[in-house]
């Protein structure tokens, strides 16, 4: 198999491309996706400061790499979830690469860490205040990620979601139908309210094998083990289902979800619309400030419970 750019010899071959590079290749097919990704969203310009979210695994800290070599001013936030070895092993190799990077793009690192502001880790939190572990480790990661961007002045915030992630994500919102969700599923969400920070995906455009291949290769060495949390979601089965059909057929998630991109980018309602609309209903958490719909924000809610289930 040959690199049909430069025809020496490939090292990966892209179905759904009906494709094949070299390692150099590839490296600028994928570079080439995310500043497609970055342009035709709108995502940020390369005046902008950019705040990565990175957990230690392939997508994000290949994301965080990708921005850097393209020129983008881009730090990054890890937040520690205090999930035993998992958590030891991605925080360690998020804070190595971050040496890498603070010392050849003089990026630098964020740090939250959930034991010491909530006095227990995830599992133990999630248990305290009677909620699943999943979604009070959501609550606390968007929170997080957007006080950061606010509080140190980043233009927007961008997230290691790829195809996979997006398309597996719609597959689950159009089973429930769940409309509120479909249409606030975009690469680009802009910041619709004074609080909220901008969100961005620039690597939507990939695939979970192009991103462990870019990982490998460039050889960031990322944690491979999924979150244990994640066992039996309903994501991993999305997934699951997806990636048999793209065996059968490739290029069936890019259909899937670019189709949808385009069907929402002819009747979305403009970033003004979505705008007035949360305008409407958020306002500034009495607690912290952060926008929300209630009077109190869920974040504050829950280190409310945790402190008070534990005394
Ligand atoms: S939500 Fe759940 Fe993930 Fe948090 S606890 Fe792990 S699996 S990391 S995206
Ligand atoms: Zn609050």
């Amino acid at each position: 198999m040959n690199c049909t750019k430069c025809k020496t010899k490939a090292v990966i071959g892209l179905p759904r491309h009906n494709a094949a590079f070299c390692k150099n290749c590839f490296n600028g097919f994928v570079h080439d996706q995310v500043a497609r990704a970055i342009k035709s969203e709108w995502m940020f310009g390369k005046e902008d400061r950019i705040l990565v979210a990175v957990s230690g695994g392939k997508d994000s800290l290949a994301l965080w790499d990708i921005l850097l070599k393209l020129g983008y001013r881009a730090d990054a936030l890890y937040v520690n979830l205090g999930i035993g070895a998992y958590s030891e092993q991605s925080h360690a190799k998020v804070t190595k690469f971050a040496e890498a990077v603070a010392a050849s793009h003089g990026a630098m690192l964020h740090l939250h860490t959930v034991e010491q502001e909530a006095g227990a880790g995830i599992k133990e939190l999630a248990q305290l205040i009677h909620r699943p572990t999943c979604s009070t480790c959501g609550t606390i990661k968007r929170y997080q990620f957007n006080r950061v961007a606010i509080e140190q002045q980043y233009d927007v915030m961008a997230t290691g979601h790829n195809l996979d992630d997006e398309a597996a994500r719609l597959l689950g919102n159009v089973l429930h139908w769940q409309e509120e969700y479909l249409d606030k599923q975009s690469p680009s969400l802009p910041a619709s309210v004074e609080g909220f920070a901008k969100k961005v995906k620039p690597l939507y455009r990939l695939s979970e094998r192009e991103l462990a291949a870019y990982a490998v290769l460039n050889r960031i060495d990322y944690i491979v083990e999924e979150c244990p949390m994640a066992k039996g979601s309903k994501m991993l089965q999305y997934k699951e289902v997806l990636n048999r059909l793209e065996t059968e057929s490739p290029g069936t998630k890019q259909t899937f979800y670019w189709g949808f991109l385009d069907k929402q980018s002819k009747k979305q309602p403009t970033a003004t619309t979505m705008a007035e609309k949360d305008r409407a209903v958020l306002h500034p958490c009495t607690s912290c400030s952060q926008p929300t719909t209630a009077e109190v924000c869920s974040y504050c809610k829950m280190m409310a419970r945790a402190g008070t289930a534990k005394s």
